[in-house]
């Protein structure tokens, strides 16, 4: 009922798709055929056993697949999803599907579509996903065309798919290919030689990264340290109240580094009343780190305009562009993302002249990561918020069967009048090129002795995984990266929100400075759990 038994088949009906369809009932799997763009962008996994011409399967992808009815239907049930796919075809559900780096497998022609264009039929534009032309081969060379038989792959990368091919040997039927080239070497995945050199497959994306997070600020003694919060309280419960402080940063994020994590984060917590660019310790953190450890550094904390006790103005361009000289990859913004959305929803207009809007317009998107912090707010019936709000999979205190997510800003210390999904949504237009997706109700180590309230205690998320109906609500509403983070606990929790979730990443801090679960194991058991990760 979920989804987790259906392959989701896309057959535009030009051709035989019989031996797919059998393959995957004998995988156990049942199959869901694509009837509208709508089917494409609500899959979990993707085939497309594509058939036939170039010319012809692209003129049937670009046609408006929807029919009016459908429209009036989506339109009665408020169903705005279907709403924007009554208005695209199924080319540009799926060019959406694919970008979004979802389960997708494309065979012969559902390949050589991703290309930019084939000459098949007179030059044909595909999909434009993967640089290169279909092109027939050359028969001048003594060699047959159409290339019909078995031939063997020549494995060029990592390729689990092809793994069990026996002996790594396929049988072709084709007369067009795509080459190998510069610009889409990244892409493959195996080559086969049959005159030449030519792209067997690709494989790209659909990798999930294990991010180490590591909370910096300065402890009562003036020490810039590592600290990791209960629910964002990063002060001891002892007389002496003091920052928790869990080691150095420079030290950390090597050791992190060396254990496999994919990348670092460092969140200044106080950045948001501090000035960062006062903060020398910070920049210099970045540079120590960033001369050792090989993987992206995203910075956040204090990325805001600003100005000192001299008067002298600051502008988030100068804040964020030092920490990209210090070393950071990517720079994530929190509190000023969510006053830029309040502002963008309430107006409709982009300024332009936001943080998040003038840093990823210098930088680009894939450098401007924004940090959500939301907190649980529990709601007997969805209509006494004007938020969206989900149903939960464990009810609340008061047997609440739903919920929203409440935006906070400083930390966690200010609740704000926007959800996660209207911010997701909101930043994604103004420039954000990923999320990290933080909870504080899960966030931390459940520590019962502390909380004795029993209820509580049951009630507490903390170390018991991944929000995975937060995660799931914010990754299926946007195409930008969503990068999981606060609950982990165990190993399982990873596998847990990338098999139920369309997270790209999963980020965690207190299993891993508590040492309680090395990076290296969350790895394996991803990989074991047939989820692909860089080991
Ligand atoms: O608002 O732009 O100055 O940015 C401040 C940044 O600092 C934000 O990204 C915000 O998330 C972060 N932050 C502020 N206060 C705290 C705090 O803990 N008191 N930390 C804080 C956020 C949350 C996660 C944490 C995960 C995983 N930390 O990053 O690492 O919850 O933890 P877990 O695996 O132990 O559960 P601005």
């Amino acid at each position: 009922s979920n989804g987790d038994s259906v392959v989701t088949l896309l057959d535009y009906g030009a051709g035989n798709v019989r031996s797919v369809r059998n393959a995957i009932r004998y995988l156990g799997f049942d199959i869901k055929d694509v009837q509208t763009p709508e089917d494409i962008l609500n899959a979990n996994r993707l085939i497309f056993p594509g058939v036939g011409a170039f010319a012809a399967a692209m003129d049937v992808l670009t046609k408006n697949g929807q029919v009016f009815s459908h429209f009036l239907a989506c339109l009665a049930k408020q169903e705005y999803d279907g709403l924007v796919a009554a208005f695209c075809s199924l080319a540009e559900a799926l060019s959406a599907y694919i970008e979004k780096d979802r389960p997708f497998l494309g065979i012969c022609l559902g390949l050589q579509l991703l290309f930019e264009s084939s000459e098949e039929n007179g030059l044909v534009n595909g999909l434009g996903l993967i640089p290169g032309v279909v092109q027939r081969f050359d028969s001048s060379n003594g060699f047959r065309v159409p290339h019909i038989g078995w031939n063997a792959l020549q494995i060029r990368k990592d390729s689990e798919i092809l793994d069990d091919v026996g002996d790594h040997h396929v049988y072709f039927v084709h007369s067009y290919r795509a080459m190998p080239s510069d610009k889409n070497k990244d892409w493959i995945s195996s080559t086969c030689n049959y005159g030449d050199n030519f792209i067997a497959s690709v494989r790209r994306g659909n990798v999930h990264a294990v991010i180490a997070c590591l909370d910096v600020r300065t402890n009562d003694k003036g020490d810039l340290v590592v600290t990791k919060g209960d629910q964002y309280d990063v002060r001891e419960h002892t007389k002496e109240n003091e920052v928790r402080n869990l080691g150095k940063p420079v030290e950390l994020a090597g050791q992190y580094y060396k254990d496999g994590a994919d990348e670092v984060t460092f969140l200044n917590i106080t950045g948001f009343r501090d000035f960062p660019l006062g903060d020398v310790p910070m920049l210099q953190v970045l540079r120590y780190t960033s001369e050792n450890v090989f993987v992206p550094l995203t910075v956040g904390g204090g990325i805001r305009d600003f100005t000192d006790v001299n008067g002298r103005h600051y502008s988030s361009l100068e804040v964020a562009s030092e920490y990209f000289r210090s070393g950071a990859d990517k720079i994530s913004i929190g509190s000023d993302a969510v006053y830029a959305a309040e502002e963008y929803l309430r107006t409709g207009v982009k300024t332009g002249k936001s943080s998040l809007e003038q840093i990823s317009k210098v930088y680009g998107n894939q450098a401007v990561v924004v940090s959500i912090d939301p907190r649980r707010v529990y709601v007997k019936d969805p209509s006494d918020v004007e938020f969206k709000t989900i149903r939960l999979t464990n009810p609340g205190p008061n047997g609440e069967e739903f919920a929203w997510y409440q935006c906070t800003v400083s930390g966690g210390r200010e609740g704000r009048p926007i959800g996660a999904y209207e911010l997701a949504k909101a930043v994604e237009e103004l420039g954000a090129g990923e999320i990290l997706l933080n909870c504080i109700d899960c966030d931390g180590e459940d520590d019962f002795l502390v909380s004795l309230d029993v209820i509580n205690w049951e009630l507490n998320r903390q170390g018991k995984g991944f929000d995975v109906d937060l995660v799931r609500l914010i990754s299926d509403a946007v195409s930008i990266p969503v990068i999981a983070s606060s609950g982990a606990g165990a190993v399982e929790h990873f596998t847990e929100v990338f098999s139920k979730t369309n997270a790209s990443a999963a980020l965690a801090a207190g299993i891993f400075h508590r040492k309680e679960v090395p990076i290296r194991s969350v790895k394996e058991h991803l990989l074991n759990e047939g989820i692909e990760v860089r080991i």
